[in-house]
């Protein structure tokens, strides 16, 4: 573990750091406060063994620095510290006080502690994110699911409106999809959904946005994207996935909304308006 050390008598430093480092804890000593805070941003100790007489506002500069603040601190603290005083310290972001005379064992001990606690919330925090990330995602295709293109295109929307920039949007719905599973079977037609959804993200500029809607159907996002410009990619998504070999033949319908001043809502019931007009018009095809 990396443990920074911040104690002002330099014996004594020394000696907990040959305590430590006996036990294979690497160890960084600094002597004052501004030092400590310094090498917590620039090392990222697991956690920091501080005296009080070298604290300052050192916890308080630890939690709420942006790179530091996942040290763990511990506090070495004269006798007398009550529990009041204690309880401030923790609530303010010490995670445990050691108070003189310590113990080599004990050092030892509430370090290790000290650290297996910050491990864990880390890996809590990961797993947090990891979990939120497979919220917005969909399960098949790894493409934004429903909940999620429809967060961004709610974002959209306000980027739109703040910066008076056009956005157009496309909703997309393979052409006799039902068909392609009753022949082919469903695996296959997952198959296609997954080789579709690769052929419409290649073709894809970094800043649009593709997600599937749900089924056979998913939803593009392209921010400062004109009608015209809109009909052009469009054109193309289409005509790469008609022309792309997935293990079946597949096609695609695309209905067409740009942007004018509207609710998210609304813009998606036009696109979803402009689809079905693609189909009665006879699908693999683009209308606005
Ligand atoms: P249209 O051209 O009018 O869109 O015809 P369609 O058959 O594609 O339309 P419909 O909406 O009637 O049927 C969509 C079909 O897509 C129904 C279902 O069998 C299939 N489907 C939906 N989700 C999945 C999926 O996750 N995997 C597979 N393999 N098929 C799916
Ligand atoms: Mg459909
Ligand atoms: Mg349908
Ligand atoms: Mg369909």
């Amino acid at each position: 573990m990396r443990v920074l050390l911040a104690h002002a008598l330099t014996p004594k430093r020394r000696r907990l750091t040959r305590v430590l480092e006996a036990s294979g804890h690497s160890v960084s000593e600094v002597g004052d406060p501004v030092e400590a805070l310094e090498r917590c941003r620039a090392w990222a100790p697991d956690v920091a063994l501080i005296h009080v007489e070298c604290c300052g506002d050192l916890v308080c500069a630890i939690k709420s620095d942006p790179v530091a603040y996942g040290t763990a601190i511990l506090m070495i603290e004269r006798p007398g510290l009550t529990p009041e005083q204690a309880a401030e310290g923790m609530r303010s972001g010490v995670q445990d006080y050691l108070v003189e005379p310590v113990s080599d064992g004990e050092v030892l001990t509430r370090v290790t502690a000290a650290g297996r606690t910050k491990e864990l919330q880390l890996e809590l925090v990961a797993q947090g994110a990891r979990l939120e990330a497979l919220l917005r995602e969909d399960a098949l295709t790894g493409l934004s699911n429903r909940r999620a293109i429809l967060t961004q295109l709610g974002g959209m929307v306000s980027a739109a409106r703040r910066h008076g920039h056009p956005l157009s949007i496309a909703m997309l719905d393979l052409d006799h999809f039902k068909r392609i599973n009753d022949r082919h079977g469903h695996i296959t037609g997952d198959q296609v959904l997954v080789a579709a959804a690769r052929v419409l993200g290649a073709n894809l500029r970094a800043e649009d946005q593709l997600g599937r809607l749900g089924g056979e159907e998913f939803l593009v996002l392209l921010p400062d994207t004109d009608v015209s410009a809109a009909a052009h990619v469009a054109e193309k998504l289409r005509a790469e996935l008609a022309g792309a070999r997935t293990k079946v033949p597949v096609t695609v319908s695309i209905g067409l909304a740009t942007w004018d001043g509207e609710a998210p809502e609304d813009l998606l019931h036009r696109a979803d308006e402009a689809l079905y007009a693609a189909k009665s018009a006879g699908r693999d095809r683009v209308m606005a």
